[in-house]
């Protein structure tokens, strides 16, 4: 296994070496393509890896999961790929200012590439044309966190005046910031206060970070008895619940809605007790992974181009009905 990976380290060295060594080409019928994490440890991309396994195996090709936590690590991903004879990767980048850097190493290697949640951007910040892309679509997707959160606190009979909205914040992430400006439009349009929404920016997007930003708001703002938390993935409003519990503020005291429906909010359904957290829009990771990677293959191998931009839509998941919307988006 080392001496394999010195010698790919050795053979990837430099570009001018592998344009003479030539592409390290597999047979036209054996489809081999990479599926590249930015966070694998998250249950959305491990469903989402997960299923992209699987439908490889029903059409016969072979998925590499790879994971890539920054820049380097992509990097050689691909390299690592490209020297297992992989015809093209899914990617979900750990940043998505990284897409030129990463299309111009896929374009060494004549690689195709498809992009998954997370959409490349150009150095001007503008999405990047010509890569094909599917994600949720994050507008509405934020609005129904939005909705739902403005429904139960009105079930809970809460005046919005007394109330302090947590918005954990990921302003580098495209995707992040329209899904929590979509849950701030629709809070405004139920009348919550835009003074009272206070932002949490977190790092990445996990619970930790998401804990580490919230927890200082909500000392900053003790006089507030009530607070709702949104965010871009469950991940990260859990995070925020679980500040809100080390700040000592009851469950019935707070309403989280997240976004993503995997393994981080069935466990928290499956609790005894109910905690703060009371649902999140459930998007299909295992359409993601599916439709991305068979997108790819059949461009690998038909030669057919995937849509430019495939959106896809959430359903409120609360304790009340996860197992079925869990059943119905094959979860
Ligand atoms: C982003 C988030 C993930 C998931 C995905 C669809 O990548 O970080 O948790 O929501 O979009």
């Amino acid at each position: 296994m080392k001496l394999t990976t010195a010698f790919t380290r050795l053979a990837l060295g430099s570009a001018v070496m592998l344009a003479s060594l030539g592409p390290v080409q597999a047979q036209e019928e054996d489809v081999k393509i990479g599926f590249i994490v930015k966070q694998p440890e998250q249950a959305w991309f491990i469903n989402e890896q997960r299923a992209a396994t699987e439908r490889g195996e029903e059409l016969g090709f072979d998925v590499v999961r790879q994971r890539g936590r920054d820049g380097q690590e992509v990097l050689s991903a691909i390299d690592n790929l490209y020297a297992q004879g992989a015809q093209g990767f899914v990617i979900c980048p750990p940043d998505v200012r990284l897409g030129p850097a990463i299309m111009s190493r896929a374009e060494q290697y004549d690689m195709k590439v498809i992009t998954v949640d997370d959409q490349f951007v150009t150095s001007s910040g503008e999405p990047m044309e010509g890569v094909p892309h599917l994600g949720m679509s994050g507008t509405k997707i934020g609005q129904q966190v939005g909705e739902a959160i403005a429904a139960e606190m009105e079930a809970r009979g809460w005046n919005p005046e007394e109330v302090a909205a947590l918005r954990i914040t990921n302003n580098e992430l495209p995707t992040a910031v329209e899904r929590t400006d979509g849950a701030t439009q629709a809070l405004l349009a139920s009348g919550f206060p835009e003074a009272n929404i206070f932002d949490a920016p977190q790092q990445s997007t996990d619970t930790s970070s998401a804990f580490s930003a919230a927890s200082p708001v909500l000392s900053q703002r003790g006089d507030y008895q009530h607070w709702i938390i949104y965010a871009l993935n469950e991940e990260s409003v859990l995070g925020g619940v679980r500040a809100t519990e080390q700040y000592g503020l009851a469950a019935d005291d707070v309403i989280g809605v997240g976004i993503n429906g995997s393994g981080a909010a069935f466990a928290e359904f499956s609790r005894n007790n109910p905690t703060g957290f009371h649902g999140t829009v459930a998007v299909s990771s295992t359409m993601h992974g599916r439709q991305t990677a068979e997108d790819l293959y059949r461009w690998i191998s038909e030669g057919q181009e995937p849509p430019a931009n495939t959106e896809t839509s959430g359903t409120l998941m609360t304790r009340d009905n996860w197992q079925e919307v869990r059943e119905e988006l094959g979860l």
